[in-house]
């Protein structure tokens, strides 16, 4: 049987050509206009990427390789007694394209599995910073410590040519996509459960091998699943998969890039939104003394944090004009396993409160709830209360994604990001005012 290396080989001499021919015969071919507004207000819109490992409508939300997410959990395979389909079918899905079947999911669970071992060097440098470094510095400093592993810079040091630039990146997405989830786990081990570490067990899938490191018992499994899948791509455009192909495009490696990749997923307005809505839902449980609001009440709490001038943590969206079905599927995912839980109830409130006030308030392009909205009551539930960790998911996740994404920008052959940028007195001259 061919390996996964191999049928992603296959794959991208397919490719090629298409790329090619648009390229060399429709190279001019007009896709749009790009405005002052669009200009100044961080590219909202403007159509400058290219990907195939999903596509994001704004009313549809995701598709990961033509699947919504929906379809994608239906179709891959699941193992039996776990009821999430496991992260290395998913990943044969991203990176290839193809539903596979046992034996191609096998074929990931085996590259994973011999690539695991961390470099102890990682943990070293890990203890070495202070306790309360944020997780995800911790989670960045970690990836980019294993720079010097890079089998991309020795290839490339040694003449690698363009075309084949993707192999040993290949090679590099892969080792380090099978070290993230222990590299996670014994930061969350170390920084809040007294560095009482948990060893890998080898005979786990990621998802469940996840759920044992971080000490976490059954469903977590399928939550870690759920979870990574979810996270893991939303087009090419956002924060962190847009700084990943960035950095990349560069040649910068697999290791700078992900760091990178981390770095921006960490700010408030992208990925860190699961702390911040955590952290908000209880600072209003504080003042309820533990007490659900009533709607009245939470009508309250929402328009304090709009007038103070910040933003309600979980709603609007760059792309998205309806609810995000990655919030969706992990509002199925607490009716059926935690109904009853009072920050289930709190979130569900929030669907019901925030979408009408954002309408009122009359700023936000989309009232309705993002993915980050949903996801830290799961983890709560389950134990994980150390809410600054959420990210840190989130970023595993968000790698699988973007380590797809980077090497199929090397299989064909995309250029360093370099767009243009104007004066402001250029803007003015554009506009007939100067
Ligand atoms: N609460 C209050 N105001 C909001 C808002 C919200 N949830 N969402 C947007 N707005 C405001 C914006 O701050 C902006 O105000 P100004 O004109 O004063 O600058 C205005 O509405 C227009 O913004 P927009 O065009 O609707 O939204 P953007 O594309 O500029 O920003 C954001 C998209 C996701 C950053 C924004 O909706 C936001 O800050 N949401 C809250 C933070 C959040 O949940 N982030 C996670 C998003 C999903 C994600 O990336 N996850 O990782």
């Amino acid at each position: 049987m061919a390996t996964l290396k191999e049928n992603l080989f296959e794959k991208i001499q397919a490719w090629r050509p298409r790329t090619t021919r648009l390229l060399k015969e429709h190279g001019e071919v007009k896709l749009g206009d790009v405005t002052i507004a669009q200009c100044i207000g961080g590219m909202r819109g403007v159509k400058c990427l290219t990907t195939d490992i999903s596509y994001l409508d704004p009313f549809e939300g995701i598709r990961f390789r033509g699947y919504t997410i929906p379809e994608t959990l239906a179709k891959l395979p699941k193992t039996s007694g776990v009821e999430m389909p496991s992260v290395e079918s998913f990943f044969y899905l991203l990176l290839t394209g193809d539903v596979p079947n046992n034996e191609q999911t096998k074929l990931v669970e085996e590259e994973f599995k011999k690539r695991r071992e961390v470099p102890g060097y990682v943990f070293d440098m890990l203890r070495a910073l202070p306790k309360d470094s944020h997780p995800m510095a911790m989670f960045s400093a970690a990836i980019v410590a294993m720079q010097r592993e890079s089998e991309f810079v020795k290839a490339y040091n040694a003449g690698l040519g363009k075309m084949d630039y993707w192999a040993p990146t290949y090679e590099d997405a892969l080792n380090l996509l099978a070290k993230l989830p222990s590299i996670a786990a014994f930061i969350y081990r170390w920084k809040y459960k007294d560095g009482d570490i948990i060893e890998a067990n080898p005979k786990l899938d990621l998802g469940g091998n996840f759920a044992h490191m971080m000490g976490i018992d059954k469903p977590y499994d399928d939550v870690a699943r759920l979870y990574f899948i979810l996270h893991s791509d939303h087009e090419s455009g956002n924060v962190s998969a847009h700084t990943g192909h960035l950095v990349a495009s560069a040649l910068s490696d697999i290791y700078y890039a992900i760091s990178a990749m981390i770095n921006g997923l960490a700010g408030p307005l992208h990925g860190l939104a699961n702390q911040e809505v955590l952290s908000w839902i209880q600072g209003v449980m504080d003042k309820m003394n533990g007490k659900l609001p009533s709607e009245e009440e939470m009508k309250k709490f929402v328009w304090d944090t709009l007038n103070s001038g910040q933003v309600v943590p979980g709603y609007g969206h760059a792309v998205l004009r309806k609810t995000d079905p990655r919030y969706t599927a992990q509002r199925e995912f607490c009716l059926k396993h935690l109904p009853d839980d009072p920050i289930f109830k709190f979130v569900d409130l929030l669907y019901n409160v925030v979408p009408p006030i954002l309408q009122e308030h009359g700023k936000a392009k989309n009232p309705w709830p993002n993915v980050d909205a949903q996801s830290g009551v799961i983890q709560w539930y389950y134990g994980l209360r150390e809410y600054d960790f959420y990210t840190v998911l989130f970023g595993v996740g968000r790698a699988l994604g973007v380590c797809a994404n980077i090497i199929w920008d090397r299989a064909l052959g995309y250029p360093i990001e370099r767009p243009k940028s104007l004066t402001t007195a250029m803007l003015e001259e554009a506009a007939g005012i100067k």
